[in-house]
């Protein structure tokens, strides 16, 4: 990989750190992205599986969704560009990682400071009085969501479009990318908002910015870098130069 003499001194002098991970960063994992080619929502559409409304008119069609996409993520596990994130925390200053994902990869990983944008798919809660749901109720052979105890339906803790992000998870990401120095965007499509406004918060900010995918995307015209190729390869090499240069 052709590291620039701009980037490999960002990275070696950068005492703030900020990344943005998307579900590119879980696909060599084995966890499928959600669009294009190999994409989830190639065969299912986003609006009958992601929205509220679509769990209250099919919810078992939900359910069912979310129980195949656990057990699938309980098979695979963190790889090295998860690695990577972790390893860099551990040696810079400050790295946040912003994450879009709800597989809990990075945290296995060993990644601490951790903003999970989107919720998290191993949880669940009351879609009426919003208690989390006790791990009994949640057989992993169930083909429709368990009830609470007040009555109302159990759904993935997750965010689905027209949701809100929990409580004040963006506003920690902003200010994670507003202070930041190096801001990496990494396997994400850059098509969700308002994660997507990251990169370019950032960049108003100071930060320099870069991105690490296969393709461009919708957010690769605000880059100061694009590296074209997988996480998994890419990150590696970038942490070891931060790395060497901590040590
Ligand atoms: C690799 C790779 C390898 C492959 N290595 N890379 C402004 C403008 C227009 C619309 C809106 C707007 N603001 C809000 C909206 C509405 C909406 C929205 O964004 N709609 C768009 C479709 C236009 N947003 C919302 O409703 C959000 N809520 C909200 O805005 O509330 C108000 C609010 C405002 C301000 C502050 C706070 C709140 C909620 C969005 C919820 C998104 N939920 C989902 C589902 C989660 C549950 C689940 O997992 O089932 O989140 S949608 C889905 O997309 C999922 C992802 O996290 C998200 C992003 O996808 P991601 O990660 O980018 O994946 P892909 O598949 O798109 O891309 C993968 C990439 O990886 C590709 O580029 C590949 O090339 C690459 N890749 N292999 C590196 N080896
Ligand atoms: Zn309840």
């Amino acid at each position: 990989m052709d590291v620039s003499p701009e980037l490999r001194k960002r990275l070696v002098t950068a005492r703030r750190v900020c990344v943005l991970t998307g579900a590119g960063i879980s696909a060599e994992s084995g966890v499928p992205t959600f669009r294009g080619e190999e994409g989830l929502w190639r065969k299912f559409r986003p609006e009958e599986l992601a929205t509220v409304d679509a769990f209250l008119r099919n919810p078992s069609l939900v359910w069912e969704w979310y129980q195949f996409r656990r057990g699938l993520i309980a098979k695979v596990k963190p790889n090295p560009g998860h690695d990577a994130l972790a390893r860099w925390e551990r040696h810079v200053d400050e790295l946040t990682l912003v994450t879009q994902n709800v597989d809990g990869l990075h945290r296995r990983a060993g990644s601490r400071r951790l903003i999970e944008l989107h919720g998290d798919i191993h949880r669940n809660f009351c879609l009426d009085c919003g208690t989390d749901a006790a791990p009994e109720l949640l057989a992993a052979e169930a083909v429709a969501p368990p009830h609470c105890a007040c009555g109302g339906r159990i759904r993935p803790g997750v965010v689905w479009f027209g949701e809100s992000l929990p409580q004040g998870a963006f506003e920690a990401a902003v200010e994670a990318a507003g202070a930041c120095e190096l801001f990496l965007c990494v396997g994400t499509s850059g098509a969700v908002y308002p994660a997507a406004a990251l990169p370019s918060i950032a960049r108003r900010a100071g930060a320099y910015v870069v991105e690490v995918n296969p393709t461009r995307t919708e957010v690769s015209g605000q880059m100061h870098a694009t590296l074209l190729g997988k996480a998994g390869e890419i990150l590696p090499e970038l942490v070891d130069i931060a790395v060497s240069a901590a040590a």
